[in-house]
C-alpha cells in the first residue's frame, strides 16, 4: 500500500466504494462521477502506478485485469452493445490517480474516440 493512495485506501477498505467485482488480485467498482451509464473502474490490489509499470512489473497480472474488466461488461449487461475499455496513462493522458486502472464505459452509444 502506498500512502495517500486513494485506490490503495478503497483496496484496504479505508474510503468506501461500490465493488461489484473482486478477484484475488483485482477489484472493481463504480467511478464516482460517471461518464456512462456503466462506468466501472478496475484497479489492482498492489500499487502500480500505470498500465505501464504493471504490464512491465507482472505481466500476467495485467491480463488479470482485462479478464475483469471483461467479466465487469458482461455482469453490466454490456456483451451483445459493446463498450469501451480505456488506460489513461502519464501526464499527457490526464491520468487523475497514479494507481492503474482500467474505465469500463458502456451503456449508451459512445461516439467516436475524441481526444
Ligand atoms: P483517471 O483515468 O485517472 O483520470 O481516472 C480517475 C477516475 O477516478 C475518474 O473517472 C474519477 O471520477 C474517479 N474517482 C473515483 O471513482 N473516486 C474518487 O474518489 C476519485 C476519483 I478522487
Amino acid at each position: 500500500m502506498v500512502d495517500n493512495c486513494l485506490f490503495c485506501r478503497i483496496v484496504a477498505g479505508e474510503i468506501p466504494a461500490t465493488v461489484v467485482h473482486e478477484t484475488q488480485n483485482t477489484l472493481a467498482f463504480r467511478d464516482i462521477a460517471p461518464k456512462a451509464p456503466v462506468h466501472v473502474l478496475v484497479i489492482t490490489k498492489d500499487h502500480h502506478a500505470d498500465v505501464a509499470a504493471v504490464a512491465a512489473a507482472d505481466p500476467a497480472l495485467a491480463g488479470e485485469v482485462l479478464g475483469s474488466a471483461a467479466e465487469v461488461a458482461r455482469a453490466e449487461g454490456l456483451g451483445e452493445r459493446g463498450y469501451r475499455l480505456m488506460f489513461n496513462s502519464g501526464p499527457d493522458s490526464g491520468q487523475e490517480v497514479a494507481h492503474v486502472h482500467a474505465h469500463v464505459l458502456g451503456g449508451r452509444p459512445l461516439g467516436p474516440m475524441l481526444c
